[in-house]
């Protein structure tokens, strides 16, 4: 059984209740009950003709190989309406990425682990830090330190916790 951390994002048709959704929908996918952030909205990194994300990080546990679990991760976005032929860096309804599986490094042309960008976004290692404060990442450094390298680079910008109720907790 693998222990893998996620990434959520939505900033398409209702953002909050996408990622509300994409929780319970993961609740079914995860072996044991899962573990997940508080909600927080950022503005988007990339073009800003865009809305405003709504991200969160979430533990599940599952027996899928990394490449298995990509594709069921792939249909839940599919299942929500995501729209894959917009420009790469676009609006999306919902984003779910694979950022630790395990202690798995893995480069495929389809998926890497841990995920490429993870050190560089606040929308990512905030809420990851919330809920694994003392979490190692397969290159050794800890969570925290990883935080700290992001605010000395200036990267930590406009970061919000939202107080939202959350269906799912
Ligand atoms: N920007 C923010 N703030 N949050 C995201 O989840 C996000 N996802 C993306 C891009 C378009 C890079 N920008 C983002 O894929």
């Amino acid at each position: 059984m693998a222990k893998v951390y996620l990434a959520l994002g939505s900033n398409l048709e209702n953002p909050v209740e996408q990622l509300n959704q994409a929780l319970q929908t993961l609740e079914k996918l995860s072996i044991t009950p899962i573990i997940h952030s508080d909600f927080y909205k950022s503005k988007a990194l990339g073009p800003q003709s865009q809305p405003d994300y709504i991200n969160a990080a979430a533990l599940i546990q599952t027996q899928d190989a990394a490449l298995t679990l990509l594709r069921k991760l792939q249909k839940i976005e599919d299942n929500q309406g995501r729209n894959r032929k917009v420009e790469r860096w676009g609006a999306r309804t919902l984003d779910l990425d694979i950022l630790l599986y395990d202690q798995l490094i893995l480069n495929t042309p389809s998926l890497t682990i841990p995920h490429k960008e993870m050190l560089k976004r606040a929308f990512v290692l905030y809420p990851l830090y919330e809920i694994a404060p003392k979490l190692i990442l397969p290159n050794k450094t800890d969570i925290k330190s990883a935080i700290d390298k992001l605010d000395q680079a200036g990267l930590n910008t406009d970061l919000q916790k939202i107080n939202i109720f959350n269906g799912h907790k």
